[in-house]
């Protein structure tokens, strides 16, 4: 692919790298970054990462995750080359990473989000792949670069999580090959890493779970579900906004349920939207009605209204969708 040849360029002929990806990041995010820091690393480059947000606990298994710097940290650090994976637009690296992390030579964008921006001078961005970990083993692959034990785990973890443990459509034969590769080559087992990521659930979680599974609404035929976290329920389990991370895949798996729907009150009074599809809406153009983004499944946005007219306007927005009502 010409995508994949001239980022590879872009590495050979640079020395200095910072890379970086979207806040609040998840096993795909972070497994894709330390991933392609070992690499550079093994090829000589210098290379850091500058996150926005810490490395929530669940993922300090992965190998060098302590290496991960937060954003102030980059203020005197000028790379040739800043490399942003799994992030749809700039901003998503959030505020100060956005304006202030500043290569001298180009930005690279890997990315697989459907509705990426091509904000990069270099873009590599395959909607169809299961994940960033995906794109990167793929570009790897393509250079004859080793893989080795740490940098496997590092993309096994990220293509487990984005493809909710290999149950998503986004995952397919090609992914599972890849899996497989990647669990020959980390001599790890598989099941741990699945207890690390998906059962390490602190009690105020679980407890958060009970009270927004007490809010679940369904619209009369049953295919538009929702559910509603507010700040209070946080304050009660003394839980953050990141707690509610796979709260809407447990009301998607309702046997009716065509678009499932997570609102989260803000501490400004406004919404946090998470949705998912089971396919015959497209909830990446759901999200966008409110300039969110994400997949077909897998979408989110904000919406500045308080929870109770966010919840109307998206139910009657999906209801649109959904042609059979
Ligand atoms: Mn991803």
């Amino acid at each position: 692919m010409d995508s994949f040849r001239s980022v590879l360029t872009i590495i050979e002929q640079h020395q200095s790298f910072a890379i970086s990806t979207h806040v609040n990041p998840d096993g795909d995010a972070i497994g894709s970054e330390l991933a392609l820091f070992l690499i550079l690393k093994k090829l000589g480059k210098t290379v850091r990462i500058f996150n926005t947000d810490v490395v929530p606990d669940k993922y300090q298994f992965l190998p060098k995750w302590e290496t991960i710097e937060n954003a102030e940290a980059s203020v005197a650090f000028r790379p040739e080359i800043l490399v942003v994976v799994d992030a749809s637009s700039r901003e998503r690296i959030g505020p100060f990473l956005s304006k202030c992390l500043i290569p001298t030579h180009a930005v690279v964008n890997i990315d697989h989000h459907q509705t990426a921006e091509e904000f990069g001078d270099y873009n590599i961005i395959i909607p169809s792949a299961s994940s960033t970990a995906e794109i990167i083993y793929n570009l790897i692959e393509s250079a004859n670069y080793e893989i080795d034990e740490a940098c496997a785990l590092c993309l096994y973890t990220g293509l487990m999580f984005d493809t909710g443990c290999f149950r998503y459509s986004n995952a397919d034969a090609d992914t599972h090959r890849i899996a497989a590769n990647l669990i020959d080559i980390g001599n790890f087992a598989p099941d741990e890493i699945y207890r690390n990521v998906y059962e390490h659930v602190s009690l105020g979680k679980i407890r958060l779970l009970g009270q927004t599974l007490r809010t679940l609404e369904l619209t009369p035929d049953g295919k538009i579900a929702w559910v509603l976290v507010t700040q209070k329920m946080f304050k009660d389990t003394k839980t953050t906004f990141d707690d509610v991370e796979g709260f809407v895949n447990q009301i998607q798996a309702i046997e009716s349920v065509e678009v499932a729907i997570c609102v989260c009150e803000l501490p400004d009074g406004n919404s946090k939207i998470s949705l998912r599809s089971e396919g015959s809406v497209d909830v990446a153009k759901l999200a966008a009605e409110f300039d969110g983004g994400g997949h077909e499944r897998a979408s989110g946005c904000r919406i500045n209204l308080p929870y109770t007219s966010a919840i109307a306007t998206l139910v009657e927005s999906a209801k649109r969708r959904i042609k059979t009502i």
